[in-house]
């Protein structure tokens, strides 16, 4: 292939809901010279990506979706992934965005040089005056290091890389996590196997899933009068922040909440032993609520065991437990997740003076308004830190931070100003704010790890109060946070 190498005014890098949005909106304020940097195919970012069977967004569908592409066509509560993948190509369409985008670019490093963003990318160089972030932080699968694996004669693979060319039927599976994706999957796959090993290091709360089919009826109202499924958004919406109450401020609404969860495991488990292994021992939220009517009927299949003791080694035809107990599998499946505080990307961004992301993080990872980091000129961040939500859409963050941006770019062009940087100091006290208010959460006193937490215990990912308060913070762009030149 021949090398590319062309200037745009903006990079983006991804094409899931941030980096599409933010092409949309691009677009729409009258920038026109940008390229979105993709290393795949096709867009979708996650919904491209996770094609495990069973996938679906645990977020009702009227709210996880752009404020400006309503969609009156879902087909349920909770959309599956491939209605939700169709949404991003029909957006991406409808608004024009594919000629903007460069598929099967890898980005491979991106540095601050000369007062300009170098990227370069599998196919070809790009420099930018503004680099903008759409690498979202459920991108790299987060695959365990156990003993022996390498030798395992079965197949492998990971959730979020689903293996559709083999034919589960009659195969002995090891399922390896029982997150958000693995509860989604084992209902699926459990009538095919003829076993199926669930390695559960620790037992998630799982509410019932309200979820019904949207009739044809309702949906032609949503397309007549889209005010209505506006409404419905909106009520969906302050639902969900209500929520924020439970994690933040006031522990016993969790505790509520929780007698919901283990009414739910009771009435589907009836087997007190299995119930007892199926418990929870922290605070429900401490990990993501998760949402399920099929998991525990699953799960209680002869064909399943729930296997709680810790994994010691993988032998070529199986796995051996703490216990001493070999596991026959010929499969596994690895429902363990993404390198969410440990991500890639922070040794391929190179801001002032050679600094690494992961140099800049070593204290955890931070961000002014979880978009702008101190040392990285003209470069924002979609899906920062401290801007994941354990209760509602990342959409409406997304689009929080997409506004953030264009305020940026068009106080940069009014003023004549070239070149943005947050200042550390304002970085500082808006870090020094997300952290004390995370002290007293359950993200922090639960009773739990989870994928919220970095190495050292600090909640770099999730944002701990109201995303209408995100809103507020992020609806002007303040030049006086930033040294400006
Ligand atoms: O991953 P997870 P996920 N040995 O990190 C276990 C989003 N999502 O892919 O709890 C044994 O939640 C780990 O155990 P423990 C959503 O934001 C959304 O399921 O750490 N087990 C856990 O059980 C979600 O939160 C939807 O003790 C190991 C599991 O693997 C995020 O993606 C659907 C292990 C990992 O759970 C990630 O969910 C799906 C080891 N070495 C996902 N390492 C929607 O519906 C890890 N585990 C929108």
């Amino acid at each position: 292939m021949t090398a590319e190498r062309q200037h745009h005014r903006i990079v983006v890098i991804g094409t899931g809901f941030a980096g599409i949005g933010m092409a949309v909106r691009l677009k729409q304020a009258g920038y026109h010279d940008f390229v979105v940097l993709e290393r795949a195919d096709d867009v979708g970012g996650t919904w491209r990506d996770n094609t495990y069977p069973g996938c679906r967004c645990d977020v009702p569908s009227h709210l996880y979706s752009f404020s400006f592409a309503p969609n009156p066509e879902w087909s349920s509560t909770f959309s599956p992934q491939p209605e939700i993948e169709a949404y991003l190509r029909q957006v991406t369409d409808s608004f024009g965005v594919r000629p903007h985008i460069r598929f099967g670019h890898a980005v491979e490093s991106a540095a601050w040089e000369d007062g300009r963003w170098l990227v370069r990318t599998s196919a070809g160089v790009f420099s930018a005056d503004v680099l903008l972030s759409g690498m979202g932080p459920l991108a790299e699968p987060s695959y365990p290091k156990l003993p022996g694996i390498e030798a395992f004669e079965g197949k492998v693979f990971h959730s979020a890389e689903w293996d559709h060319e083999l034919d589960l039927s009659g195969r002995k599976v090891a399922v390896i996590g029982t997150g958000a994706s693995a509860i989604q999957f084992v209902p699926a796959i459990q009538p095919e196997v003829e076993e199926l090993h669930l390695f559960q290091r620790t037992p998630p709360w799982v509410m019932p899933r309200p979820d019904r089919r949207i009739s044809a009826a309702e949906k032609a109202i949503y397309r007549r009068f889209p005010l209505v499924q506006k409404a419905v958004r909106a009520g969906i919406y302050w639902g969900r922040e209500s929520m924020v109450l439970g994690f933040a401020k006031l522990p016993g609404i969790m505790k509520q909440a929780q007698k919901v969860a283990e009414k739910h495991l009771a009435h589907q488990i009836r087997d007190p032993e299995l119930r007892a292994r199926l418990t929870p021992d922290f605070t429900l939220g401490c990990k993501r609520v998760l949402i399920s009517d099929d998991y525990y009927p699953a799960v209680a299949q002869p064909n399943v065991e729930v296997v709680t003791d810790g994994i010691a080694e993988v032998t070529p035809t199986g796995i051996v437990t703490e216990d001493g107990v070999k596991h026959e599998v010929d499969t596994i499946i690895y429902g363990t997740g993404f390198r969410v505080t440990d991500l890639p990307v922070m040794d391929l961004l190179h801001g002032r003076d050679g600094l690494t992301l992961r140099e800049a993080w070593s204290g955890g990872m931070e961000a002014h308004l979880g978009t702008a980091v101190a040392g990285f000129p003209n470069f924002f961040l979609l899906i920062g830190p401290n801007t994941g939500l354990g209760h509602s859409s990342m959409v409406f963050m997304i689009e929080s931070q997409i506004a953030y941006i264009l305020d940026a770019l068009q106080k940069m062009d009014a003023a004549g100003i070239t070149e943005v940087e947050v200042r550390p100091e304002v970085q500082r006290a808006f870090v020094d704010n997300v952290r004390s208010s995370m002290r007293n959460t359950v993200w922090t006193r639960g009773g739990c790890t989870s994928w919220y937490l970095d190495a050292e215990g600090r909640n770099t990912t999730l944002w701990p109060s109201f995303t209408f308060r995100f809103r507020q913070l992020t609806r002007h762009f303040n030049p006086t946070e930033y040294v400006t030149r």
